[in-house]
């Protein structure tokens, strides 16, 4: 454990590991769920969103930021909802500002409780480092068993915008997702995929990069290893059922998630992988 003096701080109140990089980038992640819920790229704003309702404690799913999902994702399969990563709390295992980046990894690794609802061992440990305009979340998985396990992983990010209304994503124009809210497959054709209502989609075999405009800010969004990408904002409805949003949060935030969940990953004992979502500020 490396941990540099000053970085292990509150965050919400909340233990976090609060980074600073020499470019004044900064980023912020909680031991609970190893949870990235601020990232302030040099001379920005904060580019994500986190729910001034959002629930902390023990076993609590933390409403925004990065929510790392493992080993299930949604419903599709018999584990909670989203699995267990996100609720369980991490160990730092590293944190130091470098000469032009900061860093923190985080790691979770089985435990009784995980193996009652999941039995395998595993190690997860997720990278977060800031540097200038560009955030990079990696997420690495481990089998620390004697059995293979099969798994899903997303990296669930709430994108913060200025109106979700207004904001557009393209590079996913054209391609066939499941559609959630109509349970189907469809494709739309708009070049830009903008919010008028309920959106909840899975690309599978989404292409990389994907751009989002919002007003005069722009974030390209980039995914090695992570095949599929959710796209996921509850609008009016669904958000007044979440007793963790505020009634107009809906409009401040765009989920894009990189996601593993067509072809779940299979680890053999001993075996390793590994994604990551880039976010670069413009
Ligand atoms: O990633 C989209 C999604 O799977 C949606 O179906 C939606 O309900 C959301 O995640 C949030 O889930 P949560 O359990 O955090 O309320």
């Amino acid at each position: 454990m490396s941990i540099e003096a000053g970085l292990l701080q509150t965050y919400a109140g909340q233990p976090a590991v609060v980074l600073r990089a020499p470019d004044g980038a900064s980023a912020a992640v909680l031991l609970h769920g190893g949870q990235l819920v601020s990232w302030i790229p040099a001379g920005g704003g904060e580019r994500l969103f986190l729910s001034e309702r959002a629930r902390y404690g023990a076993g609590a799913s933390v409403r925004g930021g990065v929510p790392v999902i493992f080993p299930q994702f949604n419903e599709r399969g018999p584990l909670p909802r989203h699995g267990f990563a996100r609720n369980r709390p991490w160990q730092v295992v590293r944190a130091e500002a470098g000469v032009d980046d900061a860093l923190a990894v985080l790691q979770l690794v089985d435990d009784e409780a995980t193996r009652a609802l999941w039995p395998h061992s595993f190690a997860l440990e997720l990278t977060v480092c800031i540097r200038g305009d560009r955030l990079d979340v990696e997420l690495a998985v481990g089998n620390s068993g004697a059995e293979a396990f099969a798994f899903m992983a997303a990296l669930h990010t709430y994108l913060r915008v200025a109106e979700v209304e207004a904001v557009r994503l393209s590079g996913l124009g054209g391609r066939r997702f499941e559609d959630f809210t109509a349970g189907r497959l469809r494709t739309d054709d708009e070049p830009a995929l903008s919010v008028e209502a309920e959106v909840d989609r899975i690309y599978f075999n989404a292409p990389s990069p994907l751009e989002l405009a919002d007003g005069p800010r722009r974030l390209l969004i980039e995914s090695v290893n992570f095949p599929d990408t959710v796209v996921w904002n509850p609008w009016q409805e669904k958000s007044a059922e979440l007793a963790d949003l505020a009634p107009s949060d809906f409009r401040r935030f765009l989920c894009v998630e990189a996601a593993l969940i067509g072809a779940p990953a299979s680890l053999e004992a001993g075996g390793h992988w590994w994604g990551r979502q880039t976010l670069i500020a413009g």
